[in-house]
């Protein structure tokens, strides 16, 4: 989520928090933490919460469209996005997507380069 925030130029502040480990029994959900299911990840913004990183993802997108990250809501090639697109799983919101969007910002920066 940090690659993405980064992207977005957005300002951010992380708060650390503990969480219990399935694999190995270790650790517990952090009171702190305001994720309903105490995991990670989860973001607060302007007073909202959010949880589930692909849900995070699309939310991001959408609230810093001067990124210009990703297609808007209502274009139709937003749909590539979908997590359960061709060529976007399984690694969706690791390797997949973050590829993708680099793509699409940069090509959009020299077809507006090429239009001055
Ligand atoms: N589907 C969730 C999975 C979140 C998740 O399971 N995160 C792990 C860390 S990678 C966690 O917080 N585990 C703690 C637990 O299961 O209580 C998402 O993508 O946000």
């Amino acid at each position: 989520m940090i690659w993405l925030l980064e992207e977005l130029g957005a300002t951010y502040e992380i708060r650390p928090v503990s969480i219990f480990r399935p694999m190995t029994g270790e650790g517990q959900g952090d009171p702190a933490n305001p994720h309903p299911d105490k995991r990670v990840p989860a973001l607060v913004h302007d007073g909202r919460l959010l949880a589930e990183s692909v849900a995070i993802v699309l939310y991001l997108l959408d609230a810093f469209p001067q990124a210009g990250l990703a297609p808007a809501p209502a274009d139709r090639r937003r749909g590539i996005i979908s997590p359960g697109s061709r060529g976007m799983s399984p690694n969706w919101s690791q390797s997949c997507l973050p590829a993708w969007l680099a793509n699409w910002r940069d090509r959009r920066r020299s077809s507006a380069t090429m239009t001055r």
